[in-house]
């Protein structure tokens, strides 16, 4: 057993959870502990209409099921050529991340590169048992490939090229991903609030 206060990563999502504990594994102050910890915890309903409104609701679920506090992520893909869609519908575009990407893909088939700006927004929400403490909103800008290209990262990434490095998403280090991401840019935004939340 551990003195150090302890922050619950309320997703089971596992390459969320990889590239959260690499940004918060500098910050030794505080013992990180994933929701593959509690299997019992049922997964919560993401009934809402906003990656904010649904970030909120995962925390407060997995705060009030283990008394812990909790940091949740809600996450997606926004286009604008689709109207904002895949958007919080991101995860359930379709059953895999291929046939996500291919149905992206598709959906864009008509639209020409000037037309597929896009970008990955991340809301964070920090939350103690039955209270909502912070949120947080990272984005990041970038556009719709024409075709799947790198291997690292998760999701949509292969088809995500971020213009200012010239690269998709999947092409990047894990590091490099962390550096320019929405999750990254969430995190870092919180993570004052997480040490004042757990006065780490
Ligand atoms: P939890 O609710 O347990 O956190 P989830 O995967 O269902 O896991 P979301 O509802 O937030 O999480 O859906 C996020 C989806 O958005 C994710 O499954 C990907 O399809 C996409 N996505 C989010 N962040 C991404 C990233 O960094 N790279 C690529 N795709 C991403």
């Amino acid at each position: 057993m551990s003195d150090m206060p302890k922050l619950l990563l309320a997703t089971r999502n596992a390459h969320k959870v990889r590239e959260l504990r690499d940004m918060l594994g500098a910050h030794g102050a505080i013992e990180v502990v994933d929701a593959a910890a509690f299997p019992t915890v049922a997964d919560p309903e993401e009934t809402e209409e906003t990656f904010l409104g649904n970030a909120a609701a995962k925390a407060l679920h997995y705060a009030a099921a283990t008394g812990l506090t909790a940091l949740a992520d809600d996450s997606g893909l926004v286009v604008d050529a689709l109207g904002g869609r895949p958007g919080v519908y991101s995860s359930r575009y379709a059953p895999t991340d291929t046939e996500r990407i291919a149905r992206v893909l598709k959906e864009l088939d008509q639209v020409p590169p000037a037309r597929r700006s896009a970008r990955f927004v991340c809301a964070m929400a920090l939350a103690a048992p039955g209270k909502v403490l912070a949120a947080t909103i990272g984005t990041v800008e970038g556009q719709i490939a024409d075709t799947p290209r790198g291997t690292g990262g998760f999701g949509y990434d292969p088809i995500f090229h971020v213009g200012s490095l010239d690269r998709r998403l999947a092409e990047l280090s894990m590091a490099e991903k962390n550096a320019v991401s929405h999750r990254g840019r969430a995190l870092r935004a919180m993570l004052p609030l997480i040490r004042a939340a757990l006065r780490a």
